[in-house]
């Protein structure tokens, strides 16, 4: 990629030439093709002579074989048939793999033909593979891995020479060793896989091109604010080289197009030396851009950059690249915080920490599922770690107008600094000056991968700690030379920073275990309140995410299931790694039992555990959208985590198999981009509002009843806020002061046509969780005195009635079809925590799925009407039960 060396080959000898492979892989000059499968093989079993292996014609018929151009060994592996997924996720099954053969490399191989002629050139890419290979091509090896070393590290090697009409291609990639390789660890989320994601985990491509061949290009947009009435100049970029031993001359070309740009070309003719290599600039004013925002502030229009360089009238190489107009910053506050502005507005980020799939499977239509989540709960930010995944990744977030967080990820040999205290029990080697290149050529990869992209919010070159002076430079000269425009951040935590850079702005304190919903309001003194709803809390939550029973009978047999309610202190595997603090449910079990009560069964068990996980994502972030304009703001959360790598019992907003409950259901709510919450911690009524221009004065509706139904308080008020904060708008604290049981409080916020945009329902008690915020540790903060809601165990039944009929297009909804559905509380009491289930025919969950709201709470005498869109209009019934109603089940 931009600026790699091209390892120079001699001339190959004794190619094999073997029987025909259809047609060439690529077609003509600026294709760049995929290697599209694989056979692979443990070296234990294959002949040590992997030069001849790498001749075309070798019979590979004993080996596996993966029908997928990425895959790191099990991935492969599973894609063979050799595992299955649901298998080896099932109970404890995946510690029972053999794990030993993974500890000697593994070798992958593919044959394809190529229509090699005098003018045309080949560049086989790689884009990092783990942990490191050795490349053989047609019989030579044309990489070692020391050179080809890292997951992130893109190589390009000019094959011309060696290619011929059959080739072979084989690597041998080496085990992964996470103290001592650059790879895709998991630390503390859950357990490795069983080959630590060594493999061919990323596309290897060919390219053929003419004499030039053209680098990765690069997009410059400047514009000043306000956006909406600036010229943006952009300015593609293109690395030539000449790939001949003679001096050659090129036309260049750029074509930017789209949302009525006027598609002229731009031209350039350029001269060459022998293998000279030239930065090509290309300069164009949109005088009335058409600017991206992201999702909830705009639409994401996309220009085309077209360039192509020509010799002799012939192209040699073409690229088309997508682009985005707008603009981010960032600065820190006078606390040392960071916030971020898009298009001249500052920016709350609001998102989740992202897991990728725990043998490195990427699907696009996942993960396009994934992002309909996000922006369905009203996030706006996706956090990777680490796991910066591949281009669609980018391209689907530029299309839905989520913004993307990328970064280098905590721990193991990416964070082997002499002053990481993490690591002082099993110290990875300090970088030698092999890992620094892999370093620099990952940073250089990666920027290139994502730098035109307007979804990249930021980049984060350290995540538990900033990167060494020497590090640090060669990331910011990487991203420099990249054209990177965006916020360069040290780190996600405020340990130290790199004086090149400045501080990091953001914070790491936890919490990552449960902590009760005052802890987010709880926020003075600031010094010692740790991950309370002030700053930008880099990855922090109540640690919860328990998913349906539905999606717990996929992973779990009888035992693990009774365990997860007979068994509170016990150790699960499908929780994180055993040797890390989270491998129970521990700490949050404790808070169930004394807040709900113990539980008489596993169903009474999830109820509670749904109504803890909701509570616990709406008031984090209800605490930072309210707090988001104080004196200290809030200016950025990332919940820990927004999805896991595999079916685990804890850290998600929606499980493994895309089920939401109750910590899905918990961020939509708190995260409503009109909002009217409760501050648990004084007992005040808030508005939120993350909108830029949603027009009108409002309304907000307070009313207060006991668990009979009978009103103890209600009170309505006019407001007229401002855009893009958050404020105090009522005190209820008498109310609340006179409170002898638990109570249920409704929050209305409506426009001046009596429209609501937002219904919150809580139930409240006088008293809160006491904090001992002396004792915190890392990853949480103990409760000395916790609350009582054990009265909501005993209230009386009430009767639901439910009818449905056909739904509007709900804007975020997947699928065209969508339902309504009807409740209406025929009874006197409130009915509480109404789980709403589409299922199939047979029963099964339909995901991904689509609710206007769920999980909710209905006043006596209330009728609420929902909507749901199945994916493509499944479902077949609803099923629905909740706290105190008799659960039924109602065809579509
Ligand atoms: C269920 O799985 C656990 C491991 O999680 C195992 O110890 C136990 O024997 C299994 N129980 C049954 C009934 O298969
Ligand atoms: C995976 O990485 C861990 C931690 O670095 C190491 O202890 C283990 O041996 C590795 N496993 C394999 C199969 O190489
Ligand atoms: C912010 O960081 C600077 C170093 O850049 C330091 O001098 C200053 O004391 C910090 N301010 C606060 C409020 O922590
Ligand atoms: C990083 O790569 C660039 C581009 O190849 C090179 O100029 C620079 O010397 C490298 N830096 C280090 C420290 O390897
Ligand atoms: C923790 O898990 C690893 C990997 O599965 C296993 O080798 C080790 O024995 C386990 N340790 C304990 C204490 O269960
Ligand atoms: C949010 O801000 C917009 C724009 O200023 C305003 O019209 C709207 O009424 C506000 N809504 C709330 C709930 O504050
Ligand atoms: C949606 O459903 C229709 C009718 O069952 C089917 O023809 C179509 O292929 C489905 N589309 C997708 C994207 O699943
Ligand atoms: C049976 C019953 O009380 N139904 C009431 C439910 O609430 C609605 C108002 O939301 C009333 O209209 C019904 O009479």
């Amino acid at each position: 990629m931009l600026a790699n060396a091209i390892a120079a080959l001699l001339l190959g000898s004794g190619i094999a030439s073997a029987a025909g492979h259809g047609s060439p892989l690529t077609s003509k000059a600026g294709h760049r093709a995929v290697i599209p499968d694989w056979d692979l093989k443990s070296s234990s079993d294959v002949s040590k002579d992997l030069g001849g292996l790498s001749k075309p014609g070798v019979d590979t018929s004993s080996w596996f074989h993966a029908s997928t151009s990425r895959c790191t060994i099990m991935g492969c592996l599973i894609n063979a048939g050799v595992y299955n997924d649901e298998e080896l996720w099932y109970s404890d099954n995946l510690n029972h793999v053999n794990w030993g053969q993974f500890s000697v490399p593994w070798v992958y191989r593919h044959e394809f033909a190529l229509s090699p002629a005098k003018g045309k050139h080949f560049l086989l890419q790689t884009n990092g593979i783990t942990s490191k290979a050795d490349l053989f091509f047609n019989g030579k090896q044309i990489a070692d891995k020391e050179y080809q070393s890292g997951a992130y590290a893109g190589r390009t090697y000019d094959i011309t020479n060696l290619a011929a009409k059959e080739n072979a291609l084989l690597v041998q990639v080496y085990p992964t060793d996470y103290l001592y390789d650059f790879a895709l660890g998991y630390v503390d989320w859950n357990p490795y896989p069983s080959d630590n994601g060594s493999g061919i985990w990323r596309d290897i491509t060919v390219k053929e091109t003419g004499s030039v061949s053209m680098g990765p290009v690069s997009v410059l947009v400047d514009i000043d604010v306000p956006v909406e009435k600036s010229p943006a100049t952009v300015t593609v970029r293109a690395e030539a080289q000449n790939l001949e031993s003679h001096a050659v001359e090129f036309n260049a070309a750029a074509v930017i197009s789209g949302n009525s740009c006027s598609g002229e070309a731009l031209k350039q003719t350029i001269k060459l030396a022998p293998g000279e290599r030239k930065l090509v600039l290309f300069t164009q004013t949109i005088k009335k851009p058409s600017i991206w925002w992201p999702k909830q502030w705009g639409d994401q229009p996309l220009y085309t950059a077209e360039v192509t360089f020509s010799v002799n009238g012939a192209v040699s190489d073409t690229t088309r690249t997508k682009f985005g107009v707008r603009k981010v910053t960032s600065a820190v506050n006078q606390f040392n915080d960071t916030q971020y502005s898009v298009n001249g507005h500052p920016f709350q980020v609001v998102g989740g920490g992202y897991g990728a799939d725990m043998f490195l499977r990427w699907d696009s239509n996942r993960f396009t599922r994934i992002v309909e989540y996000m922006l369905d709960m009203h996030q706006n930010t996706i956090r990777l770690e680490g796991k910066m995944e591949h281009p669609e990744l980018y391209e689907i977030c530029d299309e839905y107008g989520l913004m993307v967080m990328p970064g280098w990820e905590c721990c193991d040999k990416w964070e082997a600094w002499a002053y990481n205290d993490e690591l002082a029990v099993f110290p990875p080697p300090v970088w030698d000056a092999n890992d620094y290149e892999t370093a620099n050529y990952s940073m250089i990869h990666e920027a290139a991968m994502m730098q035109h992209h307007p979804s990249v919010l930021t980049f984060l070159v350290g995540s538990d700690f900033w990167p060494n002076d020497e590090a640090v430079v060669l990331y910011a000269n990487a991203l420099k030379n990249a054209g990177w425009q965006t916020p360069i951040i040290a780190s996600a935590s405020k340990r130290g920073f790199p004086a090149l850079l400045g501080p990091g702005g953001m914070k790491m304190d936890g919490p990552y275990d449960w902590v009760p919903p005052n802890y987010w309001y709880d926020v003075e003194p600031s010094e010692d309140r740790l991950g309370a709803a002030f700053g930008f809390g880099s990855e922090l939550g109540a640690g919860v995410g328990t998913p349906e029973l539905s999606s717990l009978k996929r992973f779990l047999n009888q035992s693990d299931l009774d365990d997860l309610w007979k068994n509170p202190d016990k150790n699960l595997f499908h929780m994180s790694t055993n040797a890390s603090s989270f491998y129970n449910r521990k700490i949050y079990n404790q808070g169930l039992w004394k807040r709900y009560g113990a539980p008489t069964s596993l169903d009474d068990y999830l109820i509670k555990a749904q109504m803890m996980d909701y509570e616990a994502t709406r008031a984090q972030y209800e605490g930072f959208g309210a707090l988001w304009t104080a004196s200290r703001p809030a200016t950025g959360i990332i919940y820990w985590m927004l999805n896991n790598a595999w079916p685990s019992l804890h850290w998600n907003q929606f499980d493994y198999y895309l089920h939401p409950a109750g910590s899905y259901f918990g961020t939509k709510v708190g995260s409503r981009i009109e909002h009217v919450a409760y501050n648990y911690q004084k007992k005040e009524i808030w508005v939120i509002n993350h909108s830029l221009d949603q027009m009108g004065p409002r309304k907000i509706d307070v009313e207060l009843i006991d668990t009979n139904g009978k009103q103890i308080a209600q009170k309505s008020i006019q407001i007229r806020t401002k855009a893009n904060s958050g404020f105090k708008a009522l005190e209820i604290s008498s109310d609340v002061n006179k409170l002898s049981s638990v109570a249920f409080l409704r929050l209305i916020l409506s426009d001046d046509k009596g429209s609501v945009l937002s219904r919150n329902v809580y139930w409240v008690t006088k008293t809160i969780d006491e904090l001992n915020w002396d004792e915190s540790t890392w990853y949480y903060t103990p409760v000395t005195k916790f609350v009582d809601y054990t009265p909501l165990n005993t209230l009386a039944t009430a009767q639901v009635s439910v009818t449905t009929g056909v739904g509007k297009h709900l804007p975020e909804v997947l699928g065209s079809q969508t339902r309504t559905v009807t409740l209406e509380n025929k009874s006197s009491v409130p009915a509480v925590f109404i789980r709403l289930t589409l299922v199939d025919s047979k029963g099964n969950d339909v995901n991904p799925v689509s609710w206007s709201d769920n999980y909710v709470t209905l006043w006596p005498h209330e009728k609420l009407q929902l909507e749901v869109g199945g994916s493509n209009g499944s479902g077949d019934e609803i099923q629905i039960n909740g706290k105190n109603i008799k659960a039924t089940v109602v065809k579509l």
